[in-house]
């Protein structure tokens, strides 16, 4: 089974409650196993309109869905936790999951990018990825602690998971 990283945000009412009850989800989702769930953080914005600061985590899963059902059931979670489809992209939302390794695959298909494409960019991603798996390397075998220098954003420990 492909060990899996998904990432999880959010920037409205209780956003710790609701980065827990997307894990919570995807734990109790028969065929995801929670290996372990990063610390929270608190993050600043990066990109869309003025808005409040995000929780952000990190959590590592085992799989027997293939990417695009993985996909499907962290959007069921987002939908499940009150998020409207088609919302104002990179704008405030109550639950935001996204696929950001699969295994060591690589996949470039509509509405499906893995690795995801801007996480290298983003260090409310590396940031919880790291403190799971410090040697993570991306599918073409390069670590990722080598992007945090320049990724964007401020990034502060909150709590554990
Ligand atoms: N998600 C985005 C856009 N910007 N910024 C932070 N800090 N955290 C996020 O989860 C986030 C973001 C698009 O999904
Ligand atoms: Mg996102
Ligand atoms: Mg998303």
């Amino acid at each position: 089974m492909p060990v899996c990283y998904v990432g999880v945000g959010s920037n409205v009412g209780d956003r710790k409650d609701f980065c827990r009850r997307a894990v919570g989800l995807l734990a109790e989702t028969p065929e995801v196993r929670l290996l372990r769930a990063s610390s929270l953080y608190e993050t600043s914005p990066v990109g869309g309109p003025p808005q409040r600061s995000f929780v952000n985590l990190v959590a590592e899963i085992e799989t027997t869905l293939g990417a695009r059902p993985l996909l499907e059931v962290c959007k069921g979670i987002e939908r499940r936790l009150g998020r409207e489809p088609g919302d104002l992209r990179w704008g405030p939302r109550v639950a935001d999951l996204d696929v950001l390794l699969y295994g060591d695959e690589k996949i470039s298909e509509d509405e499906l990018e893995i690795p995801h494409p801007r996480m290298t960019q983003r260090a409310f991603v590396l940031v919880p990825l790291l403190e799971l798996e410090p040697a993570i390397t991306d599918p073409w075998g390069d670590r990722l602690n080598g992007w945090l220098d320049e990724a964007e954003g401020s990034v502060g420990l909150m709590e554990p998971f």
